[in-house]
């Protein structure tokens, strides 16, 4: 199953999959392992002839154990992926390495509009251009300040692994650094309305100077 997740174009990718992995594989093995228990115990002690079904009030030591082992390996899978999940939140939200592109996003009912630094590499200046589509370099840092004009949003890429709330009235930072060529879709993540499932753009992640030629492009015809 885990075989089939999109494919994993982000540097941060494979972090989040180990993560996903080990999740799936306690969850997994004690899902087996709870249900074989419950249908084995249904068959030990089920009525045959001659013999009632068996009744066996938990008071005694040994049917005890039977609930407070299973707790206690249960607490401890539990803390190994929280001690995981840190790691992984430390490496993803908390230790952004220093971006080479801002890019501002911002989400409405029910589309992107992506907003690119002009040539003086900065947002919010004269030479800003917009765009449809997420258009990034591969292997340089993006960094994404996101913004909504209505409700809350959520920016969703897949193939990076990267999902992000987008709050109204907030700016919300992100980053990736995508690691592969190729166009993905980006989603919204949080229902927003009647036209959420519409609320879809592209990502495309190209070559870096094949971005600068866009870029410049695009720069050019905005400044029009
Ligand atoms: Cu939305």
């Amino acid at each position: 199953m885990l075989e089939d997740l999109p494919v994993a174009a982000g540097s941060f990718a494979r972090t989040i999959d180990q993560h996903m992995r080990l999740i799936y594989w306690i969850c997994g093995v004690w899902f087996v392992a709870a249900q074989g228990v419950l249908f084995y115990f249904l068959w030990r002690f089920r009525q045959r002839p001659g013999v009632r079904a068996a009744w066996l009030p938990a008071e005694g030591r040994r049917e005890l154990a039977w609930i407070f082992a299973p707790v206690l390996l249960v607490l401890v899978c539990d803390l190994v992926i929280e001690f995981d999940s840190a790691r992984v939140w430390a490496a993803v939200k908390e230790h952004a390495p220093e971006a080479s592109l801002e890019v501002g996003v911002h989400a409405s009912q029910f589309a992107w509009e992506y907003q690119y630094p002009g040539p003086d590499g900065r947002l919010d200046t004269a030479d800003d251009f917009r765009a449809r589509q997420l258009h990034v370099p591969v292997g340089r840092v993006v960094s994404l300040r996101l913004e909504s004009r209505d409700v809350l949003h959520s920016i969703f890429v897949p193939q990076l692994r990267l999902k992000q709330d987008i709050v109204p009235g907030r700016q919300l930072r992100s980053w990736f650094e995508a690691t592969r060529e190729g166009t993905w879709p980006v989603v919204c993540a949080e229902l927003c309305g009647v036209g959420h499932t519409f609320m879809q753009s592209t990502m495309v992640a190209e070559a870096a100077d094949t971005y600068d030629r866009w870029a410049a492009a695009q720069a050019a015809g905005g400044a029009r």
